[in-house]
Order: C-alpha cells, then structure tokens, then sequence
C-alpha cells in the first residue's frame, strides 16, 4: 500500500493500517522538519477525538487539547454568545494545533514501524485500473523512481499528484469560488476572548480564533487579489481593533504576527474518489473553504473510512466496502459544504459588481436575529458547526 502526503489524512490512514497489519509507505514531498511546523488548523470535532483516541492517537492531544464551546458574534446589532457545548448534539470543540496533531501521528507512525520516504515528490499515478498501479516520484536526488503497490491513496491535498493523475472525463470537479478573500494571520499574542469570535462589519469580516494559551489565529476579510503583506502589522492590528469593535468591548491583545496567508474561499469537490485502485482523501478528495473549520475534520473522517475499506479488502477479502467508499464520503462532504456554504453567507457581504445588495444586507441581518434568539437555529447550528 502507497500513501502520497504526510497531512492529517496520510498519517491517519498509515497509522491504523499498520494497526490492521497492512504493509504500507508514505512518500512526502516536503522535509521531516516542514511537515511538522506548518501551522493550518486547530479545531478538532468531537468525532475527530473519537477517531483519534479509539485508535491509541490522542496522547498529545488529550494532554494540551483545550476544550472550546462558545462561540460570540459582534454584530452591527450587538454581540451575542452560543454555548455550543451546550446545543444541539452537545458536543465541544478541541483546540490542538494542526501541526503538533501532525508531529504526533508521525513519532506514532514511525514508532510503529512505518516506512515513509522524505523531499519524495510523487509525479503521477499509472495503471489505476489493473491490480499493480505504481507511482513515479522524484527522490530527494532528484532522480526519478517507481513505487508499486496493491492500492494507491492520494492523501497528497488539493495540488498533488493524485488528483492530477485522474483521467479528464473520469472524474467531476464540482467548483466553486465564493468570492470573497481571508487575509489568515498567526499572531504571537494570548486569545483576547474566552470564545470564537466572529465579528460582522461593514468593513468585512474579521475573526478570532485561539490556538494556544499564547498564539492566536485571526481573519480579515481582504478584496480577491490582496497581497499577504500589504498592510503593516499596526495596521492589521488597528483594523481587527476596528472589525472586532474593541471600544465596545474590550481590547485585543497584541502581539508579533508570525503568519500571513491570503485565502480564497474556494469549494472543488471530487466525485466519485475512487478510481480502480486509487483512492482520494483529505483535500486531495474535496477543497472546502475554512469558513466552518472542516477541512482537518474531513480528512481524518475520510482517512478512518478508507483504513476499514482498505482493511476488509486486504485482510478479509470483502471488496463492498471499498466500492461504497466515494459515496460514504460524499455524503458527509456534502453535508460540511453546505454549512460551510450557509457560513460565509453569514459572515460577509458577498461583493456583487456594486457592492452587497441592501435585501442581501437585510437577509444577513435576519440570519444572525434567528441564531440570536431561535432555540431552534441554534440547536441546528451547533449540531452542524460541531459536527463531521
Ligand atoms: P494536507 O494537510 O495539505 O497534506 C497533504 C500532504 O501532501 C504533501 N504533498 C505531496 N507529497 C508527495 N507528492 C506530492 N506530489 C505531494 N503534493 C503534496 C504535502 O506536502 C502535505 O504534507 O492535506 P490533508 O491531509 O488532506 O489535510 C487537510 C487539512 O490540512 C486542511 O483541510 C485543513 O488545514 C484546513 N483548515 C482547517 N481545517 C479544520 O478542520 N479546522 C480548522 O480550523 C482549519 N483551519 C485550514 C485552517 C486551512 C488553512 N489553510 C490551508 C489556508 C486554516 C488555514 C489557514
């Protein structure tokens, strides 16, 4: 068994393979050190723990995970809390850097035996529908090579060779982009609220979303096109001052910014995920904006899903559950696009050739009253917001 990519999704896929006795190893086209200090994600849903913990994977986790279940929303009306813990299918957040998660599913992954190759750049995936595909790669020579296997999983995210190796006409990109822009900002400063805070503004967008008791991830929504270092730190810093109407409630605690990343909202999911013997997960399989925090979730439910696929066909001889593979996932997929989708609808004005219209404006408005004060909304949001 080949893995392409050492994300959430490869390295959960290689870890409970090798649990099942499945041979298998990870070509990755960055470094040791790359991989396990690139900073994306954070909040992890409940099933996602579950995942990690039935599997012996959450020892980090469980250690400095933080539990999280409140989100606030700054609006021009005022601000309200959710309880989220609280609502709907009652379940919290855990806060646990991507990157340390990473780092974790690696020393396991390792430790367990597991063979996985560094600075190896998969170029493409050949002979997907006979029993013997293979990968060509690069190795950290730059010489060519060639990887056999009895399946191929293409954990290696959205530009990797497993998706550039599906034939046209064989697979359908569902696209789409939401056209709005998220300027992702690390900032080396203590959480400056005791929640998610999502602040609705006339200038766009702007968000706030712990890491760790000393890091902070923050959004400003920027016009399509923006360049990641386009406004000074002071005025990043003036600007969430600003978006998150710090006068009224209470200032931002500032501090060195460390991460600058422009974000298109952006959708593209892939249907179906599997070809013969190539199988997609993770971003490889569907892009979802991180309007909603989706992405690491996904991959992982995908990444548990193709381990017990991959498991029944291998060591049991039951091909059914890999034939049902794509659809399983999409269903999911779908769902977390959706509320991703009724996301970004809330949080911004989506700019029209002139600007939000004034009925959008007013829907948006009557969007953000039902969560305030429907029970119902707000059982659903939470269930959907937490959920996979
Ligand atoms: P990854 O993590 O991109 O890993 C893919 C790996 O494949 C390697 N690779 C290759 N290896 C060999 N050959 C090739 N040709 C290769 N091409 C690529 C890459 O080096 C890499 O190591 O994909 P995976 O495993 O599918 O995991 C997906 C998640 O990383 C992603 O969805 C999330 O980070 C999205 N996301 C968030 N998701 C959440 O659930 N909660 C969040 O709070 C959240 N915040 C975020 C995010 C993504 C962000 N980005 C990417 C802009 C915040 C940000 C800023």
């Amino acid at each position: 068994m080949v893995i392409l990519g050492a994300g959430p999704a490869g390295l959960v896929l290689g870890n409970l393979l090798l649990r099942a006795g499945i041979d298998c190893a990870i070509l990755e086209r960055s470094g040791r050190d790359d991989i396990r200090h690139r900073q994306r994600a954070g909040f992890l849903a409940a099933h996602t723990v579950g995942v990690l913990a039935r599997n012996g994977l959450d020892e980090g986790l469980s250690r400095y995970g933080q539990e999280h279940r409140v989100c606030e929303f700054r609006t021009v009306d005022g601000r309200f809390r959710l309880d989220y813990g609280r609502l709907g299918a009652k379940e919290p957040h855990t806060v646990y850097p991507q990157h340390r998660l990473v780092a974790d599913l690696l020393d396991s992954f390792l430790g367990a035996g597991g063979r996985i190759r560094f600075d190896t750049e998969a170029l493409a995936v050949h002979d997907t529908d006979g029993p013997a595909p293979s990968v060509t790669v690069r190795d950290p020579d730059g010489h060519p090579g060639r990887w056999q296997a009895r399946y191929v999983a293409a954990c290696d995210g959205q530009h990797g060779a497993g998706r550039r190796s599906l034939r046209p006409g064989a697979v359908r990109h569902n696209r789409r982009d939401h056209g709005v822009s998220w300027l992702g900002l690390l900032a080396e400063a203590p959480p400056s609220l005791d929640a998610v805070g999502y602040a609705v503004h006339p200038h766009g967008f702007a968000g706030h979303m712990a890491r760790s008791t000393d890091i902070t991830r923050y959004y400003l929504q920027c016009t399509p096109g923006t360049r990641a270092d386009a406004w000074s730190d002071t005025c990043v810093w003036d600007e969430l001052d600003t978006r998150m109407r710090a006068a009224d409630y209470g200032p931002l605690t500032r501090g060195r910014i460390v991460q600058r990343t422009v974000v298109g909202l952006r959708s593209d999911v892939l249907e179906p995920l599997r070809h013969g013997r190539l199988l997609l997960a993770g971003d490889a399989a569907a892009l979802i904006s991180p309007s909603a925090a989706k992405g690491a979730n996904l991959a992982i439910l995908e990444a548990e899903l193709l381990a017990h696929a991959l498991t029944a066909a291998l060591v049991h001889g039951d091909a059914a559950p890999l034939d049902r593979y794509s659809d399983r996932c999409l269903t999911h997929i779908w769902r977390a696009q959706e509320f991703s989708h009724w996301m970004i609808g809330l949080l911004h004005a989506v700019p029209g050739a002139e600007g939000a219209s004034p009925f959008e404006e007013r829907m948006r408005g009557s969007r953000l009253a039902a969560l305030r004060d429907s029970p119902t909304t707000q059982d659903w949001f939470a269930e959907n917001y937490v959920g996979v």
